[in-house]
């Protein structure tokens, strides 16, 4: 049975999940060793010291885009890509925008979460907001020559786009601040949202999300 070391708070573990779930392969969910990636009894069985990473037997492979791609190649049918091979160039390109560029903008906002009011936090918070608004901008461009709207099927980069956007909006909107999504973004995570895949996977990471904002509220009451 393939083991998937994943935390629900991760877009990268939900790229992941997506894919064995879209192809319906049975796989075992387990939080790294200590609940963490940092311990060393996980760091020990995965080298990189990241997650999501996926055990078979001794075999051990992490980096989330080496998995989807591994999952492709031993269960090819249904694909994570469409038939099309631009269209798939295209959705792979689009993946790795979301995960060189749009999440590490959202993750810019998580150290800000916890610090106290200044205006020093808050002009940090604006510069990491026009950062996460220029990046969903340019995907806003990015899908206007449709690598994903065409595709007969979901592909990767509609499962995985959804709980980094949500993620982004719900950090903005608990420390005050409201971001609007470009029109196609807006279209598109709608449409995904309609998709129990997308769904489950944003609403998953959302809700790890909102319980690690809210811990933050009762901690400081
Ligand atoms: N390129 C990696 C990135 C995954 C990643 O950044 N995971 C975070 C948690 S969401 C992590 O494990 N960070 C610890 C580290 O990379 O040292 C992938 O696609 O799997």
């Amino acid at each position: 049975m393939l083991i998937l070391y994943a935390l629900p708070q991760s877009s990268f573990c939900a790229k992941v999940r997506g894919a064995l779930q879209f192809k319906g392969i049975e796989y075992e969910e387990q939080e790294p060793h200590g609940g963490s990636y940092q311990t060393t009894d996980y760091q020990r069985i995965v080298a990189a010291g990241s997650i999501p990473a996926i055990q078979l037997g001794d075999w051990m492979l992490y980096d989330s885009q080496a998995i989807v791609e591994y999952l492709e190649e031993m269960y090819p049918d249904p694909s994570v890509w469409s038939e099309d091979p631009q269209q798939r160039a295209e959705q792979r390109a689009l993946v790795n925008y979301h995960d060189s560029k749009l999440e590490p903008a959202v993750r810019s906002l998580v150290p800000l979460v916890r610090q106290p009011d200044s205006s020093d936090r808050e002009q940090h918070i604006n510069i990491a907001k026009d950062q996460l608004f220029d990046r969903l901008f340019r995907l806003d461009k990015i899908i206007a020559s449709d690598p994903i709207q065409n595709a007969k099927q979901l592909c990767v980069a509609d499962w995985v786009f959804p709980p980094t956007i949500y993620m982004g909006l719900d950090i903005l909107e608990h420390m005050g601040h409201s971001l609007k999504l470009p029109n196609r973004v807006e279209r598109w995570l709608q449409n995904s949202m309609q998709q129990p895949i997308v769904e489950a996977e944003a609403g998953r990471v959302r809700g790890a999300i909102a319980q690690w904002l809210n811990q933050g509220i009762e901690r400081t009451n």
